[in-house]
């Protein structure tokens, strides 16, 4: 089981190096790392579970983020509707890549954090509203996904990972809270 003592923290070279292309078919080892960081997000989400293994509750995971450079990522962003029980976006994405982005930027009213980064950074991380993506499943069949607002900033966020990016490289160091005109503010 993956617990916060797995996941690295910044300041470790493997959080800024370049994750691998990951080569089919994928080994058992390969599979159950990708169970397990769906295993890891859900027990994140889990009021009782994150409470007695101290986890912080996370939407997104990157196979790095756990010392392993290979370009892997889990998703579980829960639906917003409260009536819903079915998560909106919950998967794990092989060789994730963005084929297309909109022109029309978006940010997290809050801005970001990241479970490997232990402190609060202010400001807004602009990035694409919208983005078309292709992945890789483990039982390695390939999808095209698209998406918006929150779940495309999740995915942009882990992908960001796999290329050795941390959000705060978007932060506007001048003046972490001017927004520019026409960037959407996802609340
Ligand atoms: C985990 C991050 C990924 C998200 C940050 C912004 C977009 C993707 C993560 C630190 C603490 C909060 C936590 C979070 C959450 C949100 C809604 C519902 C439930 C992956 N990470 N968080 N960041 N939690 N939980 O670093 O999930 O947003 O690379
Ligand atoms: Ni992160």
């Amino acid at each position: 089981m993956i617990t916060m003592d797995d996941i690295i923290r910044e300041g470790n070279p493997t959080l800024r190096a370049v994750a691998k292309e990951v080569a089919f078919p994928l080994t058992e080892e390969e599979i159950e790392l990708g169970h397990q960081m769906i295993e890891f997000l859900k027990n994140s989400q889990d009021p009782e579970k994150a409470k007695e293994l101290h986890l912080r509750g996370g939407v997104g995971l990157a196979a790095p983020q756990l010392d392993i450079s290979k370009r892997i990522i889990a998703v579980h962003v829960p639906s917003l509707d409260p009536e819903k029980t079915e998560p909106s976006l919950s998967t794990v994405m092989v060789n994730p890549k963005i084929l297309s982005h909109s022109v029309q930027e978006a940010c997290l009213g809050e801005g970001e954090g990241c479970l490997s980064v232990d402190r609060e950074v202010p400001g807004y991380v602009v990035r694409a509203a919208r983005i078309t993506v292709t992945y890789y499943d483990l039982a390695g069949e390939k999808h095209k996904l698209r998406l918006k607002n929150y779940e495309a900033i999740v995915v942009q966020h882990e992908i960001d990972h796999l290329n050795g990016i941390m959000f705060y490289d978007h932060i506007d160091q001048a003046n972490p809270l001017h927004l520019k005109d026409g960037v959407l503010v996802i609340e």
